[in-house]
């Protein structure tokens, strides 16, 4: 009975170590959790790379010219998986034209052989990013098109020098993509982050905003810390609008995700997430740009989401649209959007209002910590 005994102890042990190792070796507790969800979280070979044109001249116009087409299926037939990304040339316009026949002015697309079930805007804040521009075209398109999706591109352009703002850049796509058309989702999504696999599918989760770049090459392919919300998030209209949008008041690198994750909570929402394994990003490597240098009001802005969220944001957002155009493979947005509050009380010839600003360490979301106002 004590020989059994000592055999389960150590049968225990043994076991207890190998659950340890492998929780380390496969890189924590994001990973263990995906071991026993193989269901959600398929294994991709990313060694086995698909050009991201792959299946396109497959995709043809429809004789019929648009009556009586079926409704494209749940799960599109052409998509591929893992994708070859490269950033070493920067594709001229005229190709990327070239090799999107199907896509309308204004970059907009609707498959031609079935009727989309999903229509998405994606919205790219965007200044002085040419190159990026040029290579997250040349990716977006028949990564987007493969989906079977009806899409459209709007990149939000800021005028002027003054500093940075996306945050308030995206609530002005939104307000101006919505103007076009009745889109059921809003893809947010930073200029310099390419999708790696087509089956993470630009459409929304009817319950909850998803955050949609969860494993980027420059975090080691998984989140940094929990409540994590930068890069390419998805939302529907109302969702969007049940957390008033974004925060205008975020100039300059820094904390305007960490707030669009405490508004969602303070909203009643929760994070959605695809798999690890398909929520996967190539980040075009670049310097902090000039214009958007860190925001040292963040962590005050930060500290009082709880008390602002609900006057600050699509509800009080103010701009000029100086421009809509509607260029081959894009639409673009020119708007003035003010000056940072630093800048208005340079040129008024006072103190920004609020004064020096604390830089108090304590407000900073700690890695794996819910943001402060939850
Ligand atoms: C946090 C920032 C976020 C930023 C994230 C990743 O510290 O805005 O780092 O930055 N929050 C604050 O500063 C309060 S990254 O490594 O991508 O430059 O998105």
């Amino acid at each position: 009975m004590s020989s059994l005994h000592r055999q389960c102890t150590f049968i225990l042990l043994v076991a207890s170590q190998l659950v340890f190792l492998a929780y380390y070796s496969f890189g924590g507790f994001q990973s263990v959790v995906s071991l026993f969800s193989w269901g959600t979280d398929p294994v991709w070979d990313y060694s086995k790379t698909h050009d991201v044109y792959t299946n396109l001249s497959l995709i043809q116009r429809s004789i019929t010219g648009g009556k009586g087409l079926p409704d494209c299926p749940e799960k599109s037939p052409y998509l591929v998986g893992p994708l070859a990304i490269h950033f070493e040339r920067v594709p001229p316009l005229g190709t990327i034209e070239e090799r999107n026949p199907l896509v309308q002015r204004g970059g907009f697309y609707a498959p031609p052989n079935c009727v989309a079930q999903h229509r998405t805007a994606v919205i790219i804040p965007h200044r002085n990013r040419e190159s990026h521009l040029r290579h997250f075209l040349y990716y977006l398109h028949p990564f987007l098109q493969r989906q079977q999706l009806q899409y459209g591109l709007y990149i939000i352009h800021q005028a002027g020098n003054e500093t940075f703002n996306r945050a308030k850049l995206l609530n002005v796509g939104v307000k101006e993509a919505m103007k076009d058309e009745d889109w059921d989702c809003l893809f947010l999504h930073d200029i310099d982050l390419i999708p790696e696999n087509d089956h993470n599918t630009y459409t929304c989760d009817p319950n909850h905003p998803k955050h949609v770049s969860i494993a980027m090459n420059k975090f080691g392919y998984r989140l940094p810390y929990n409540t994590y919300f930068g890069g390419v998030s998805a939302m529907t209209p109302e969702q969007y609008l049940q957390m008033n949008g974004f925060p205008n008041e975020y100039w300059g690198w820094g904390g305007e995700d960490d707030d669009i994750a405490s508004r969602l909570y303070l909203a009643g929402m929760r994070i959605s997430r695809p798999p690890l394994s398909v929520g996967r990003y190539k980040m075009i490597i670049h310097q902090l740009d000039k214009g958007n240098e860190e925001n040292p009001r963040r962590f005050d802005l930060l500290y009082r989401t709880r008390r602002t969220w609900r006057r600050d944001g699509m509800n009080s957002l103010s701009y000029t649209a100086l421009s809509r155009q509607r260029l081959p493979l894009f639409t673009n947005i020119t708007a003035d959007i003010g000056p940072a509050p630093t800048e208005r009380a340079r040129r008024a010839g006072a103190r920004p209002s609020g004064g020096v600003m604390s830089t108090s360490g304590h407000l900073l979301p700690q890695a794996g910590t819910q943001p402060a106002d939850r």
